[in-house]
């Protein structure tokens, strides 16, 4: 007799395959641990710098100090594909993020515009699903606020590396 051979087939199922899936967890790209950067703000305040955006804490913040609008740039080390991007801010009113995939940051194209809620100058926690959306620079704007000041506490960028 001739042994059985078991037929050719996939394999890995398409459920195994969601579940694998599921069991990889998103990466945090706005940290510097991760080797990103804001290399650009539109305010230098000593006390409050841009460092404070992506140092995952919630009490340190990066202040605004003229009119509006406000802009800075978060630099990822290399193209990334994000899933959800997550703000915390104070007296932030009209937001604007861009992104490019290019190397340079020059010319961005949009990815979401939102008008935040008044909150009387408590934390404003704002979540996007931004679908893998591609980016190696994000430019974020604060087109104006609720008050003459805003504050960015922490900018959260979720998602997995580009293929
Ligand atoms: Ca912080």
């Amino acid at each position: 007799m001739v042994d059985d051979i078991a037929p050719p087939g996939p394999s890995i199922t398409l459920g195994a395959l969601a579940m694998a899936m599921a069991a990889t967890a998103m990466t945090e790209f706005a940290s510097a641990k991760e080797g990103s950067a804001v290399i650009m703000a539109t305010s230098a305040d000593d006390n409050h710098p841009v460092e404070h955006i992506l140092d995952g804490l919630e009490e340190t913040f990066w202040a605004t100090t003229g009119l509006y609008p406000q802009v800075f740039i978060l630099a990822f080390p290399r193209a990334v594909s994000l899933s959800t991007i997550r703000t915390l801010t104070r007296n932030v009113r009209k937001l604007l993020v861009e992104r490019t995939e290019e190397s340079m940051p020059m010319k961005f194209e949009k990815v979401f515009e939102v008008e935040l809620s008044d909150r009387s100058n408590r934390l404003q926690a704002e979540v996007q699903q931004v679908n893998n959306t591609k980016a190696h620079f994000l430019r974020i704007t604060i087109k104006s606020g609720w008050d003459d000041f805003c504050t960015v506490h922490r900018l959260s960028c979720e998602g997995w590396p580009s293929s």
